[in-house]
């Protein structure tokens, strides 16, 4: 089994951003060698150092399934279609962010004032929106592939506004407090792809998913997964899948719905009947 998990709102508390509800949880895994991939809309930077703090040190998925960042330490053998980037395999699902920029700028004056881009936003705006830390937001600031905005109009401007800039070619996603625009990418196909690694490595056992999320930007990894876990947020209901089965939906939020899910699916799925068969 490989665990790929959302970070804010679904391991991470959607207002203190802390995971320690979880920590237990994920220390019995960590016993039991189970992958935990982070598939989170956050930057690398800011990855890297979630990882430290939760004691990771495997493969993880940056900006809504733009890359996937494998540790050369953590795989055999380099992927096919990766490149080689000092200690990691990088397989890149999007490109650079820099012509999202650009499209953006054409439709600015249109739309002015109703939106606030991360690129034109300062560390301390980004942390007075988030709630995260200066340093934090200075981590959020560097991102690669996609740019998220705040909006600041009306829904009927808004609902314009996206129509535009999918009509130019550019994938719309929802977080909790972000609309995030970005290159073709999500993270149900990141997911795909490193689960498909990780089966090439191991021909001789079935390589099964679970992914956790809570927002829209997380339906492509629960609908790809085997097991979707859908954890309960206090800011916006539960996103809206079209699987039928194969999903637990938290009582508890954030993290401790993220703890409530893997002893319920996986850590006393062996005492009595489990719930779902992973
Ligand atoms: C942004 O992502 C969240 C994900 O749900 C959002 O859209 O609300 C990103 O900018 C991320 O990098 C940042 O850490 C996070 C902080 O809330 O916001
Ligand atoms: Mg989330
Ligand atoms: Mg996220």
């Amino acid at each position: 089994v490989i665990l790929f998990s959302d970070l804010d709102g679904t391991l991470l508390d959607h207002h203190t951003y802390t995971a320690a509800p979880a920590l237990p949880c994920i220390s019995q895994l960590q016993q039991t060698h189970i992958p935990i991939v982070l598939n989170t809309s956050k930057t690398r930077a800011e990855i890297q150092l979630i990882q430290q703090q939760l004691n990771l040190d495997g493969p993880f998925i940056v900006e809504n399934g733009a890359a996937v960042y494998i540790p050369k330490s953590s795989f055999p053998e380099q992927p096919a279609d990766t490149q080689s980037l000092g200690l990691f395999w990088i397989k890149e699902f999007a490109a650079y962010k820099q012509h999202i920029l650009n499209r953006l700028t054409q439709l600015a004056s249109a739309f002015e004032g109703q939106y606030r881009g991360f690129s034109s936003l300062s560390s301390q705006q980004v942390s007075a929106i988030t709630g995260l830390s200066l340093q934090q937001a200075q981590l959020a600031k560097q991102r690669q592939y996609g740019e998220p905005l705040q909006w600041l109009g009306d829904d009927k401007s808004r609902t314009e506004f996206i129509e535009q800039v999918r009509s130019q070619g550019i994938k719309v996603q929802y977080g909790g407090r972000f609309i995030h625009l970005s290159d073709h990418c999500d993270k149900g196909q990141a997911l795909e792809w490193l689960a498909q690694q990780y089966q090439k490595t191991n021909p001789q056992k079935i390589i099964r998913t679970i992914a956790l999320g809570d927002g829209g930007n997380d339906i492509a990894m629960l609908e790809a997964a085997d097991v979707a876990v859908i954890v309960r947020s206090p800011a916006h209901d539960y996103p809206a899948l079209t699987r039928r089965d194969g999903i637990y939906r938290t009582q508890q939020l954030g993290p401790e719905g993220w703890a409530e899910a893997i002893q319920a699916l996986l850590l006393h799925s062996t005492a009595n009947a489990p719930r779902l068969h992973i």
